[in-house]
């Protein structure tokens, strides 16, 4: 029996170069997925462009119209639940969720994070890993848990860093490893390959003991 399209709802706040390699992935690569709408918190959101481009709908809800983060996330629930998400992809979106949210949707929410998690939770990742003096640095994708940048870490992709760089060299490394990793892990999902059970991640029906690590394999190939 053929399985159904995996559904996406994905979240943005700005450029959205995320949500566009999705886009391109899903295009490209035979993954049974569809992007049903894409979620932004800024009206000026160069995604959201991106989305309508790809006719995809581009919606707009204003945090600032809240008086309180519930009120915001309440309303995105209302949003997106018509639209019967499989997964919640947040890819850039700059709003801490509140713990209403993150429930509504437990084991349906990723993110990706421009760091080598648990290292650098929170902004500003690419200048504190320069000041921290670390050699390796990179992205994660993880579930979104009511720990900010705290749930179970799917997979990471590592940069080196080295002598030269910048918070913006790094970031430019970081988010070009980005693109490959991202729609790689959401295959994952229309593969039916991924669960979360509590906080343990199972991979192929086994438990994740560690987070997978992209770098070794070549572009082309998938896990
Ligand atoms: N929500 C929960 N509950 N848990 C996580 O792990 C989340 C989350 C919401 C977003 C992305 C995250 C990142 O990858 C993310 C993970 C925004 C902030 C932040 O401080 C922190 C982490 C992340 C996203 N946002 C400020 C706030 O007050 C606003 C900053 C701004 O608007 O520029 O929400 O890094
Ligand atoms: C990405 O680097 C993503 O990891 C990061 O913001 C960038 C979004 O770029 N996310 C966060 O910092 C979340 N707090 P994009 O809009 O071009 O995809």
């Amino acid at each position: 029996m053929p399985k159904e399209t995996l559904s996406i709802v994905v979240l943005i706040s700005g450029s959205g170069s995320n949500l566009q390699a999705l886009i391109d992935a899903l295009a490209a690569q035979s993954i049974n997925a569809e992007i049903k709408a894409v979620l932004s918190n800024k009206a000026d959101a160069f995604g959201l462009e991106r989305a309508r481009k790809a006719g995809i709908p581009g919606l707009f809800i204003d945090h600032t119209a809240f008086s309180d983060r519930l009120g915001f996330d309440q309303a995105m629930i209302n949003t997106i639940d018509p639209y019967h998400p499989d997964i919640i992809v947040l890819a850039g979106f700059m709003r801490i969720l509140s713990n209403e949210f993150v429930d509504h949707y437990a084991g349906r929410l990723i993110n990706i994070h421009p760091s080598l998690l648990p290292d650098f939770k929170g902004l500003n990742t690419h200048q504190r890993a320069l000041d921290a003096g670390h050699k390796k640095h990179g992205a994660s994708v993880h579930f979104v848990s009511n720990e900010l940048d705290g749930g179970p870490v799917i997979a990471q992709i590592e940069v080196p860093v080295e002598e030269h760089d910048t918070a913006e060299t790094l970031r430019l490394k970081v988010i070009k490893q980005e693109h490959i990793i991202y729609p790689r892990v959401i295959q994952w999902f229309a593969e039916h390959r991924l669960r979360l059970q509590g906080q343990h991640i199972y991979f192929d029906h086994k438990l994740l003991e560690k987070p997978l690590l992209l770098n070794s394999l070549p572009a082309s190939q998938t896990v």
